[in-house]
C-alpha cells in the first residue's frame, strides 16, 4: 500500500488557488454547536479589575475571547483564518468578525491571505477588539396544530481580545499590558502547536526561526503565562483559574501532525469535505499524546496541569489552513499538502480554515450557556 507520506506529495507545484464547488451539507450533521465533554459548571464570575485596554471594558456584558499560545504557534495565522474562513452554517448559522480594517495588523493579514501567504512573524504587539457577530442557525418547532414553524436565528455578537505579542512577552509574568488583559476575558483559546512537540517535526521548526530566536517549549510557556495571570487575579480572591479554556491543537493539515492523528485513529472522514479530529475525546487524545511522547519532557505535566488550573476545559483540533482539496472539493490522501516551498518562499495552495471558527463558537457558546 502506498504511504501518502512518503514524501512524494507535491509539495512544489505552485499551484494557482482554484474555486471549489461547495459540498452538499452532511444530512446528519447536528443542527447545534457540540458542547464541551464535561459539563461546564456554574460559577460566580470574579470581581475584574478594570481595565486599561478601553474595548474590553465596553459592554462588560458582553462575553470576551482572547488566544494565546507561545511564538511561532500560530496565533497570527488563526487570525487570519477567522478572517478569511466560517463556521459550517448548518450547524452554527452566519458569523462574520468585523475588525479595524485600518489597523496594521488587520490589513497585514489580509494582503497576505489575498497573496496565499502566512502572515510575517509579529514584531509589533497589537491589543485591539475584534466584534464578532452573528445569526445563530434557524431551528424549527411544531405549533398544537402540528405545523412545522420556522423559527429564526437571532443576531448575537461577542468581543475576539486580540493581544498579539511578539516573541517571548508572555513569558515575563511581569510584563503589564500583557496579562493584565488577558485576565479579563471570559474565555481562552489556548494554541497548541504540534510542530515544536514532535520529533519528527523538531528540526523543520529550527529551519524556520530565525538565528536569534529560540523554541518556547509548550509547558515552560504555559506554566509562566498561568503564574503571571494568577499573581494578576489574586486580589480578586477567586479559587482556580476562572476563564473558561479550550485547548485547541492547531496545523493539523501538518503531514506529520495528520499522520500521527491518523495513527491513533482519531481522524474522521465522514464528516463532510475536510478531515476532522472532532472535538471533545478525540482532540483531548491528541494533545495528550503529544505531551506524553514531546521532545520536552516537561510537556508531560501540562494536560494535568490545565484540568488542575482549570473548571472548564474543552479540547478542539484545527488547522488555520486546511487540507488542499482537489477542485472537486474532495480529499485525496495522496495529495492534501497545502503548503509548498519555492525559493524559500512558501504559498498556501488554498485556504480553507479547519475547525477554527467552530473552536471560537464552541468557547462561545459553553461560556453562554453556563451563564444564563
Ligand atoms: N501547516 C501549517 N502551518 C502553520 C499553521 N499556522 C501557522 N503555521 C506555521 O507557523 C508559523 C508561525 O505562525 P504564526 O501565526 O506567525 O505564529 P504566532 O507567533 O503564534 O503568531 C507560520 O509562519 C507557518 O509557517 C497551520 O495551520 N498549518
Ligand atoms: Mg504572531
Amino acid at each position: 500500500m502506498s504511504d501518502p507520506f512518503d514524501g512524494t506529495s507535491d509539495f512544489d507545484s505552485a499551484e494557482q488557488p482554484m474555486i471549489v464547488k461547495r459540498n452538499e451539507p452532511d444530512p446528519v450533521r447536528p443542527q447545534q454547536p457540540a458542547l464541551p465533554t464535561s459539563a461546564p459548571r456554574p460559577r460566580t464570575a470574579p470581581a475584574k479589575p478594570p481595565s486599561k485596554f478601553s474595548g474590553l471594558d465596553e459592554n462588560p456584558d458582553q462575553v470576551a475571547i482572547s488566544l494565546v499560545g507561545p511564538t511561532s504557534g500560530g496565533k497570527t495565522t488563526f487570525l487570519q483564518a477567522i478572517l478569511k474562513g466560517e463556521p459550517d452554517r448548518d450547524a452554527y448559522g452566519t458569523w462574520r468578525a468585523i475588525a479595524p480594517p485600518k489597523s496594521p495588523l488587520v490589513s497585514h493579514l489580509i494582503t497576505q491571505s489575498h497573496a496565499n501567504r502566512f502572515p510575517v512573524p509579529t514584531t509589533e504587539p497589537s491589543t485591539e477588539i475584534w466584534r464578532i457577530r452573528g445569526a445563530t442557525a434557524t431551528t424549527w418547532t411544531r405549533s398544537k396544530w402540528g405545523r412545522t414553524i420556522e423559527v429564526p436565528g437571532g443576531p448575537v455578537e461577542f468581543k475576539l481580545a486580540i493581544l498579539d505579542p511578539p516573541g517571548g512577552e508572555f513569558l515575563d509574568p511581569t510584563a503589564k499590558g500583557l496579562t493584565d488583559q488577558l485576565v479579563k476575558a471570559d474565555g481562552l483559546i489556548l494554541l497548541i502547536d504540534p510542530v515544536r512537540m514532535m520529533a519528527e517535526t523538531r528540526d523543520e521548526m529550527k529551519a524556520l526561526l530565525r538565528d536569534d530566536e529560540e523554541i518556547h517549549p509548550t509547558f515552560a510557556f504555559v506554566d509562566s503565562l498561568m503564574r503571571a495571570m494568577d499573581y494578576e487575579l489574586a486580589e480578586s480572591g477567586t479559587g482556580g483559574m476562572p476563564q473558561f479554556l479550550s485547548v485547541c491543537v492547531g496545523k493539523l493539515d501538518h503531514p506529520e501532525v495528520y499522520r500521527r492523528a491518523d495513527q491513533l485513529g482519531l481522524i474522521d472522514l465522514d464528516h463532510g469535505k475536510q478531515p476532522t479530529v472532532p472535538s471533545g475525546p478525540a482532540a483531548r487524545a491528541l494533545f495528550e499524546n503529544l505531551c506524553r511522547y514531546s521532545v520536552n519532557p516537561n510537556d508531560a505535566d501540562l494536560p494535568g496541569k490545565l484540568t488542575a488550573w482549570f473548571d472548564n476545559v474543552s479540547y478542539h483540533a484545527a488547522s488555520s489552513i486546511g487540507f488542499y482539496l482537489d477542485p472537486s472539493g474532495t480529499f485525496d490522501p495522496e495529495d492534501f499538502v497545502n503548503v509548498t516551498t519555492s525559493d524559500d518562499v512558501r504559498t498556501v495552495r488554498r485556504a480553507q480554515p479547519n475547525q477554527v471558527w467552530e473552536t471560537l463558537l464552541d468557547l462561545w457558546t459553553s461560556i453562554k450557556e453556563t451563564r444564563a
